[in-house]
């Protein structure tokens, strides 16, 4: 499948027990993993486009990859859903921003995806984004609204869907994609293995895209995805970009310097007040990290 980015190369939708099952136009493939890449030290991960040996049974090359993340193991993440309801459970913004940051610090587009609206409105949430420059999609089942613009998302990139456990993901992917649920583990059937098993990421085609299926991601754990090093960090909140240049002092942390821009930026309604103090705590906790490395 022609990606946005990527190209249409084949790539790896699981690796499970030293095999990988690559999809190409002639379909699945079951391939091994040449030594060199061991040696190395370079493991093949769903997501990466590779060039096979000339009879398909081979994984000659590894395409230079956009991103990769090590939990879960995947490559080539173009968009993050992240799924928030309004209310059970109630989200933490701290929570969302912090997989925000990680998306945006791996060059992945994230999506936040509101929930659950029909219990109750997603107004709070909604505004706490309105200024972030992340797409918010606010899902409604009883009208269909969202659902349009979600696979519009989907189509052309490889994405995966994270975020708490309860805040309705299988429901959506099940809106989505009905046949999915059915698809899930047929790999590992392949090879008689219970897919109770398996906790490999599998990628999916649906609704002209692709999407990681990635067991262990459910939960909110974005220490797991990277950590950002607090000089990075601002770069992670694109709504403050356009202030940057603008603070009294070069080097500004945005924090408690005199003439800052960004704080100014808050005070004036331009940067939500949630997503400034999220910058805090993460940079708070990001000096903490950094000294006890150094
Ligand atoms: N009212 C309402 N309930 C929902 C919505 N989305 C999911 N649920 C319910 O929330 C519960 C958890 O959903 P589920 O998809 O299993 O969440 P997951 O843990 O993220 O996969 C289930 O009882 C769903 O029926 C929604 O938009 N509105
Ligand atoms: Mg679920
Ligand atoms: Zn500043």
């Amino acid at each position: 499948m022609a990606d946005k980015t990527g190209g249409n190369a084949p790539y790896i939708a699981k690796g499970i027990g030293g095999f990988y099952y690559v999809r190409t136009d002639a379909g699945m493939l079951e391939c091994k993993a040449r030594g060199i890449f061991r040696k190395r030290g370079v493991t093949p991960l769903a997501g990466d486009r590779v060039v096979l040996s000339p009879d398909g049974t081979m994984i000659d090359e590894i395409l230079p990859r956009k991103n990769e993340l090590v939990r879960p193991p995947v490559a080539n993440l173009d968009v993050l859903f992240i799924v928030a309801s309004t209310v059970q459970p109630v989200p933490s913004t701290l929570v969302l921003d912090k997989l925000m940051a990680a998306a945006i610090y791996k060059n992945i587009q994230p999506v936040l995806i509101i929930t659950k609206t029909d219990i109750s409105a997603a107004g709070t949430l909604q505004a706490d984004y309105a200024q972030s420059a992340i797409p918010v999609i606010t899902l409604n089942y009883d009208t269909g609204a969202g659902l349009d613009d979600l696979r519009g998302w989907i189509a052309g990139h490889l994405s995966a869907f994270c975020g708490n456990s309860g805040v309705g993901k299988s429901t959506l992917l099940n809106t989505l994609a009905p046949g999915l649920a059915r698809q899930t583990g047929t790999i590992s059937h392949k090879l008689g293995r219970g897919r109770h098993t398996t906790r490999e990421v599998e990628i999916f085609e649906v609704c002209g895209g692709r999407l990681a299926d990635t067991p262990g991601f459910a939960s909110l754990e974005s220490q797991k995805l990277c950590h950002i090093p607090k000089e990075a960090l601002q770069h992670a909140f694109p709504e403050m970009e356009p202030y940057f240049g603008q603070c009294k002092f070069t080097g500004c942390s945005h924090r408690t310097e005199k003439g800052c821009a960004v704080r100014a930026a808050r005070d004036a309604g331009k940067i939500a007040p949630t997503r400034y103090e999220s910058y805090l705590t993460m940079y708070e906790e990001a000096s903490q990290v950094n000294e006890w490395e150094h």
